[in-house]
């Protein structure tokens, strides 16, 4: 016969069992930045929270782990490693989706805690075999780059005109200091880590690079496919053995003339790139050709990755504003759903240059890279 205490001993048997799943958590961060002091955690789970840390195990050198209980059928998980219980990472909380049907899941990690700002550095005179020219390749490392050397970086993303991007004194006008943006989105939670390329513009060749065919009234254009071809072959090979990248594909990123390229190589090479940013982009070139053309001439991206166009809507051609919305509504027709794959941001009172793109180049970042739990 069953007494009440045993149905209330079944009954915690059985909760016990049913709804417990464990989240194998494995963080990894230099010991010699550490000197002896310790990884704690804190966040949802029934053996953590937020209020007071619980201490990791050092199971090796640089190696830090923790098994988390969580026992309701929560699905998201979030957390965050703290040193000494008193200095947090730095950026948005770890995190993970729980997948109710497992009874574990594993999660790897490289917090950093010390470090706000990321820093950008040259490779000089890259050679182009394809082009027969030469340039400046100019890298923003993130924050945690040189605190946990652990870390490798899977969001990549590959810009034009790496003048304009970081640095006043080789800026067109002014640059975008996508630095200071990236960092205070990063630190701030808003987005993960990024890895930015900027790639020179090759002055008096930009015109005839950054297009994919000729414009009769421009009397210019064409190269934009050996540029690409010198993208992938040159630059990409070189940033992954200069730098601790591990992106499967990559993010395309422009303005101008820049932007109808960033659209370009994300419409007709999506083996290599899964996001494209195309801001203030060009649409009118030869009679909207984007539009007429290759939108219509070339197949569908295959998956069809992200795009984000974006448009001012003062001065020359109102910033190619009514051009740009004729090419969301066509990607619409051909299987874009906004605000998955497809954004669009109209910078009310906005002109065409580098001051407006700095400005809001905040949007495309949040939109595309913001953190999300990865399922384990
Ligand atoms: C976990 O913590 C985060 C941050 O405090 C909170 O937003 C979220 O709702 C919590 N999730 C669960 C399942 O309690
Ligand atoms: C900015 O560019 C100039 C000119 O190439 C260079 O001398 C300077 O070191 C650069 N600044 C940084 C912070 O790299
Ligand atoms: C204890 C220690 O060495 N802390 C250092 C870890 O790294 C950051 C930046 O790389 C330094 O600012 C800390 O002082």
């Amino acid at each position: 016969m069953f007494s009440l205490s045993n149905l209330v001993f079944l009954f915690f048997l059985i909760a016990s069992i049913c709804c417990t799943t464990k989240i194998h958590v494995t963080l990894y961060y230099p010991d010699n930045n550490l000197s002896g002091s310790q990884l704690y955690i804190r966040g949802n789970g029934s053996n953590i929270n937020w209020d007071q840390g619980t201490l990791m195990k050092q199971t090796a050198a640089n190696k830090w782990e923790i098994d988390l209980e969580i026992s309701d059928l929560a699905n998201e998980v979030e957390f965050k490693a703290l040193v000494d219980d008193t200095t947090w990472q730095i950026g948005a909380n770890f995190g993970l989706t729980v997948d109710s049907t497992k009874k574990t899941h594993s999660f790897v990690g490289y917090p950093w805690f010390y470090t706000t700002n990321g820093k950008y550095v040259y490779l000089r005179k890259v050679y182009s075999p394809q082009l027969k020219n030469t340039r400046d390749v100019v890298t923003y490392l993130p924050p945690s780059y040189y605190e946990n050397k652990f870390k490798r970086y899977d969001q990549v993303i590959i810009a034009c005109d790496g003048q304009n991007l970081f640095n006043k004194s080789t800026s067109f006008l002014v640059p975008w200091y996508i630095q200071n943006t990236v960092d205070e989105l990063i630190s701030e939670g808003k987005m993960e880590e990024v890895v930015v390329v900027g790639i020179d513009n090759a002055g008096e060749q930009r015109t005839v690079e950054y297009t994919y065919d000729y414009d009769p009234t421009v009397k210019d254009g064409g190269k934009a496919d050996v540029y690409l071809d010198f993208v992938e072959d040159v630059v990409l090979p070189l940033v992954n053995s200069n730098y601790r990248l591990s992106a499967k594909k990559y993010t395309t990123l422009g303005s101008s003339l820049g932007g109808i390229l960033s659209c370009y190589a994300g419409w007709t090479r999506p083996s290599v790139y899964d996001k494209s940013v195309c801001m203030s982009s060009s649409f009118w070139w030869n009679s909207e050709s984007f539009n007429t053309n290759i939108l219509v001439n070339k197949p569908a991206p295959e998956p069809l990755g992200s795009f984000y166009l974006d448009s001012g809507d003062q001065g020359d051609g109102k910033d190619d504003e009514e051009e740009t919305i004729r090419v969301r509504e066509h990607m619409k027709k051909l299987g874009y759903t906004m605000d998955q794959n497809l954004f669009y941001y109209l910078d009310k009172g906005a002109y065409h240059n580098e001051y407006y793109w700095g400005k809001r180049f905040w949007i495309p970042m949040t939109y595309l890279f913001a953190p999300s739990p990865d399922l384990v």
